[in-house]
């Protein structure tokens, strides 16, 4: 458990901020029939049959994910550990009745009592286990995601709308993801995920891998800071959730409790601490990460956990500007670097800035 200090906390409430008319009705139409011009995909694909010929592939002895599940290490997986661990599921979201569903098929827990001793677990036929997840048939609506979305590129030649926008949160947005714009439909929901992953030494920012010449085995999208636009108003759900926002600590596995999984945005929605109603035009955005307490990105920040309610009536459709920052401050610099270098071939910009936590910070603030 990790208690959070008290200036951290107030640090993320104030951090967290929602900002109305930030687009105007035309700007948020626009965006939305520049979207549907482009056409959108999938955001998340039902699992394959190859399923069960990649977890073969996967070499790690049942005793490695006993141990690797065991959260609490004593000696059982209680049902939340299981859980916690959605890959499991193969992208399909596991609920506690899917857990003892499987449990149920492939005989995991004789004695009943619910939760699987070493014994049993020792017991289990890893392939069994595999051989069931992939025989069952998945819907759109049991996947992590049900949602369609397309990238739009806001820099030159853009329409002038797409790079407006940039330009209200500019030089921090500048060398950052293009605009992520997303269709939910009747149906549509995204559970509870953080937008930017844990960051190990192994792990290498999408952004910055190329400049870098890392050759990390490990990739993931290095987002700062998340701002959300809201481009209609939902008739019914929609959304966006903050299961823990503003909880004192933080438990990986308070997130489940009899039973009830906040982190489930088709169920649990109204348990949520903070849920932000879609308001078209308005912009919410929050931090990511923690700070280093040196003016740079620190740890991941577990309260900036989130995901989209059940959309119940209608469709919603949002986009999403991610401010993406390596907190690797070396890799970030060399980054930057590269891109002002860019840029002043092309048309003599100006002078390279330095480009610190602390402007993004004040940046972020003023143009917002
Ligand atoms: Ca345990
Ligand atoms: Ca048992």
């Amino acid at each position: 458990m990790r208690a959070r200090k008290p200036e951290t906390l107030a640090v993320t409430m104030a951090h967290r901020k929602e900002i109305p008319d930030f687009l105007t009705e035309e700007e948020c139409k626009l965006i939305v029939h520049l979207a549907q011009l482009k056409g959108l995909q999938k955001s998340q694909i039902l699992p394959t049959d190859d399923y069960e010929e990649a977890m073969e592939m996967i070499e790690i002895s049942q005793m490695d994910i006993f141990n690797l599940l065991d959260h609490n290490q004593d000696g059982q997986l209680q049902l939340k550990e299981v859980l916690t661990h959605t890959r499991l599921g193969n992208g399909r979201w596991m609920t506690p009745e899917n857990i003892r569903e499987m449990y149920t098929a492939v005989k995991a827990d004789p004695d009943g009592n619910g939760v699987l001793s070493l014994e049993e677990f020792k017991q289990l036929n890893i392939r069994d286990f595999h051989k069931y997840m992939g025989s069952q048939k998945v819907k759109m609506s049991d996947l992590v995601r049900n949602s369609q979305h397309t990238w739009l590129y806001q820099g030159e030649g853009a329409h002038q709308v797409m790079r407006a926008i940039r330009q209200r949160s500019r030089e921090i947005v500048e060398h950052s993801e293009p605009l992520q714009v997303v269709r939910y439909d009747q149906g549509g929901h995204y559970h509870a995920h953080m937008d930017s992953g844990p960051v190990f030494p192994e792990t290498a920012c999408s952004h910055t891998k190329l400049v870098a010449n890392e050759s990390a085995p490990f990739e993931t999208s290095c987002r700062y800071v998340t701002v959300l636009f809201y481009l209609n108003n939902v008739t019914g759900g929609g959304e966006t959730v903050f299961p823990i926002a503003d909880n004192r600590t933080y438990e990986e596995m308070s997130l489940i409790q009899n039973d009830v999984d906040l982190r489930d945005t088709r169920k649990n929605c109204d348990k949520g601490n903070l849920r932000v109603k879609p308001q078209q035009g308005t912009a919410v955005f929050w931090y990511n990460y923690l700070s280093d307490g040196e003016g740079w990105v620190g740890e991941l920040d577990d309260f900036a956990l989130h995901g989209g309610c059940l959309v119940t009536q209608g469709t919603k459709w949002i986009a999403n500007n991610w401010i993406n920052v390596d907190p690797n401050r070396r890799r970030q610099l060399q980054f930057q670097q590269e891109m002002e270098r860019y840029a002043g071939a092309g048309a003599g910009a100006g002078a390279p800035g330095e480009w610190t936590v602390d402007k993004s910070y004040s940046g972020v603030h003023l143009e917002l």
